[in-house]
C-alpha cells in the first residue's frame, strides 16, 4: 500500500495483507441505487435538512437539504481554496446532479453520485454486501501489478491512449475531454484492471468504510505485517485548523473525473483523500464487496 513518489498522505509504501473477497466489477449505477430507493423509500443525506445544531455557524439560508456541485471557473483560480469551484446547491441530490433543474436522462448507467457514506452503508446492508475497507479497495485496485503508480502500470496514457475518466487540461477552468467525457461517464466504458474492476481509476471516488488516519506517525505497523488492517474509530480522522474539523472523515479512494495533474493527481491505486461524514458531492460514489467471512 501507499507511494514514496507522490503526495505525503501516501506515505510510506508499507505491506499489508486481506483475506479474500468479492468485489462489485463496477462502481453503483444509478439504475442500482434508483432500484434500491423504489423498493425501500429511502432518503439519502442530501435531501435531508441539515441540524442547526450542528452547525452553529452555518448561513441559515444554508441549512435546507442540497450537496456540493461543481462549477468550472472563467479562468485560474486560487487553488488553495475549494469554494472557488464547490458550490452548496439546494435541491442537488442523487436524482438531480447539478441541482434541481437537471436530470438523470441518459445517465442511468452512470454511477450514483451525490451519496454519503451512511446511504452508501445503507445500499451494502439491502443488498447483502459490506462496504470495502482501504486495504481492500487499494488491493483490489492494483489488479495484480505491485507498486504500479497506475491501475493500468506504470505510463498514464500508453500509446496515447485515455486509460479512465480523468480532468485533462489546467483544473477548474480548462477541461480538454480528451478522454472524451466532461463529467461522469458510463461504467465500463474504459479498459478493466488486471482483476477485471472497471472504473478503478477516476470517474468517481469511492467511499471506504475506513475512517482516516496518517499511515505513518504511530510507528503501530513497524514490527509487523498488518492482517485486515481496518480503522474503525474515528477519533484520528479529524483535520486540526480546518473548518468543520469536528466532523469524522473517512477514506475515499481513487480519485474522479475531476483530479487533474495540475491540481490532484489522485487517479491512483496509491491515492488517498478523507471526506467529511456529512458531505456528499457530484464526484464521490462506491462499491461493495462481498467478504468470505462477513463483517471480519
Ligand atoms: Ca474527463
Ligand atoms: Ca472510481
Ligand atoms: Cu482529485
Amino acid at each position: 500500500m501507499g507511494s514514496d513518489d507522490f503526495y505525503p498522505e501516501e506515505r510510506p509504501v508499507h505491506r499489508v495483507s486481506v483475506d479474500g473477497f468479492l468485489m462489485d466489477e463496477h462502481p453503483v449505477t444509478v439504475a442500482e441505487f434508483r432500484r434500491f430507493v423504489k423498493e425501500t423509500g429511502y432518503v439519502t443525506l442530501a435531501e435531508r435538512a441539515p441540524a442547526a445544531e450542528h452547525y452553529p455557524d452555518a448561513d441559515p439560508d444554508l441549512l435546507v437539504p442540497g450537496s456540493l456541485v461543481f462549477r468550472a471557473t472563467t479562468g485560474p483560480v486560487d487553488l488553495r481554496d475549494v469554494s472557488n469551484w464547490w458550490w452548496y446547491v439546494p435541491g442537488a441530490q442523487w436524482r438531480n446532479p447539478e441541482g434541481p433543474d437537471s436530470t438523470l436522462h441518459g445517465r442511468e448507467r452512470h454511477p450514483v453520485t451525490h451519496i454519503a457514506i451512511e446511504d452508501a452503508e445503507a445500499f451494502a446492508a439491502w443488498i447483502g454486501k459490506e462496504l470495502p475497507t482501504e486495504a481492500e479497495w487499494e488491493f483490489a485496485a492494483r489488479g495484480g501489478l505491485e507498486g504500479a503508480a497506475f491501475v493500468w502500470g506504470g505510463e498514464f496514457a500508453p500509446k496515447g491512449k485515455m486509460m479512465a475518466n480523468t480532468w485533462q487540461g489546467e483544473f477548474p477552468w480548462q477541461n480538454l475531454k480528451t478522454d472524451g467525457y466532461e463529467g461522469t461517464s458510463p461504467v465500463k466504458t474504459f479498459a478493466p484492471n488486471g482483476y477485471g474492476l472497471y472504473d478503478m481509476a477516476g470517474n468517481v471516488w469511492e467511499w471506504t468504510s475506513d475512517f482516516f488516519t496518517p499511515f505513518d506517525g504511530d510507528g503501530e505497523h513497524a514490527c509487523c505485517v498488518p492482517h485486515n488492517p481496518r480503522s474503525a474509530s474515528p477519533g484520528r480522522s479529524v483535520v486540526p485548523d480546518q473548518p468543520g474539523a469536528h466532523i469524522p472523515r473517512r477514506v475515499i479512494k481513487g480519485g474522479s473525473h475531476l483530479c487533474a495533474p495540475n491540481y490532484c493527481l489522485r487517479y491512483r491505486p496509491a491515492a488517498r483523500q478523507s471526506e467529511a461524514i456529512d458531505t456528499s458531492t457530484a464526484h464521490i460514489g462506491f462499491r461493495c464487496v462481498v467478504r468470505s467471512t462477513p463483517g471480519a
